[in-house]
């Protein structure tokens, strides 16, 4: 069993909670946040007795396979530093870093001390996205050419997230980093990124859409595009869309998880819906069932000892994409070539 300890007890740490609980091999036995009444609903909700509210007292007094970092961003490379220093393996969620360098500074802290590393990039997790990419493996519509990614919305984030409001960065670093990590997973990593942002929503303080190009090596060109300002006739929160063109064929995965694959042998409609999880509420279920299946990826990986797909350094690929896009969009959309191109 793989004893393991929650940093950060608020908003989506309860799917966390969750999902632990159904993790087989794993179990959360303390809890930490510096908010006492955070700690202690969460405490009771799931019935953990060991709390803190200081995380380094945390790390003194447990004894710990890994810890599961659900704060913010601006605190994560203080804790994971401080984990890595006390040798427990680390997940740690998105949006992993602010900067490149505080990304690589945990990447070397994590390699130094030799503990595993992984970003909670959940949205490749999804069922959906899983069943796309096995079509495009099996060569359903040969090679792919082109692509889009698509996340558009009008669903109230800022209710649930009210920094999402406030913060300096807003759809890019938040949303975009899943859909650029789609983009990623499905067509490989980019060469070149240009993108545009616009805040359209006169409430909020940074952009609340965001359309970017990306340049693949495999010679996909793909769109990725997010808006919180779409207001669509149907509601497809929280579901990322796909399309992609290739040699032999066309898929689309369409609202309501339809995916529909379309080649020389006819079109072929697949109801790819995420299972309804025993605790999980729709329409947040693709997003709950993701977090289950990538707490357990990570258990997999600590028992075999291999490196997660969405490791620390997997990740540095992901934050580049999201850093170039906010340059090119300052920069008048201009094309900006990928360091690790
Ligand atoms: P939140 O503000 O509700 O919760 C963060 C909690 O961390 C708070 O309770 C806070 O008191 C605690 N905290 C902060 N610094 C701490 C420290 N140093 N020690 C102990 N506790 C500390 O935030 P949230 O909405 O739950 O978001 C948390 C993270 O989850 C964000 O990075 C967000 O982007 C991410 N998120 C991911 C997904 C996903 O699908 N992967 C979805 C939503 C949110
Ligand atoms: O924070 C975001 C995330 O990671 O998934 C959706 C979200 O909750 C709001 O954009």
């Amino acid at each position: 069993m793989k004893k393991g300890a929650l940093i950060g007890c608020g908003f989506f740490a309860q799917n966390h909670m969750h999902a632990w609980a159904d993790v087989e091999g794993a179990a959360i036995t303390a809890l930490c946040d510096r908010d006492e009444n955070r700690l202690k609903e969460t405490a009771g909700r799931f019935g953990v007795e060991r709390t803190y509210t200081d995380a380094d007292e945390l790390l003194k007094s447990e004894e710990l396979d890994f810890v599961d970092i659900a704060t913010t961003v601006l605190t994560h490379r203080r804790l994971v530093e401080r984990a890595a220093g006390s040798n427990v393996h680390i997940i740690c969620q998105k949006p992993f870093a602010d900067t490149m360098a505080d990304a690589r500074a945990m990447t070397d802290a994590a390699a130094d001390a030799g503990v595993t590393l992984m970003v909670h990039e959940n949205f490749r997790w999804q069922s959906a996205i899983h069943a796309a990419k096995a079509e495009l493996d099996k060569g359903a519509i040969g090679t792919p050419f082109w692509g889009r990614v698509s996340f558009r919305s009008a669903y109230d984030v800022y209710s649930g997230q009210p920094y999402l409001a406030t913060d300096e960065r807003f759809i890019i670093q938040d949303l975009g980093i899943h859909i650029l990590d789609i983009a990623r997973f499905l067509f490989g990593d980019a060469r070149t990124i240009s993108a545009s942002t616009k805040r359209v929503n006169p409430a909020i303080w940074a952009e609340d859409v965001a359309t970017m190009m990306l340049v693949h090596k495999s010679g996909v060109t793909s769109v990725v595009d997010c808006s919180y300002a779409s207001r669509l006739s149907r509601e497809s929160f929280p579901e990322s869309l796909l399309e992609v063109d290739g040699s032999e064929g066309t898929l689309r995965l369409m609202p309501g998880y339809r995916l529909v694959v379309h080649n020389a042998s006819g079109t072929r409609e697949l109801d790819v819906s995420p299972p309804l999880l025993s605790w999980a509420e729709r329409p947040w279920h693709n997003i709950q069932e993701s977090v289950y299946n990538i707490q357990r990826h990570f258990i997999d990986c600590l028992n075999a000892s291999g490196a997660p797909e969405t490791s620390g350094l997997d990740n540095l690929k992901t934050l580049e994409l999201v850093e170039a896009a906010y340059l090119s969009a300052a920069g008048n959309s201009r094309t900006i070539k990928l360091d690790t191109a």
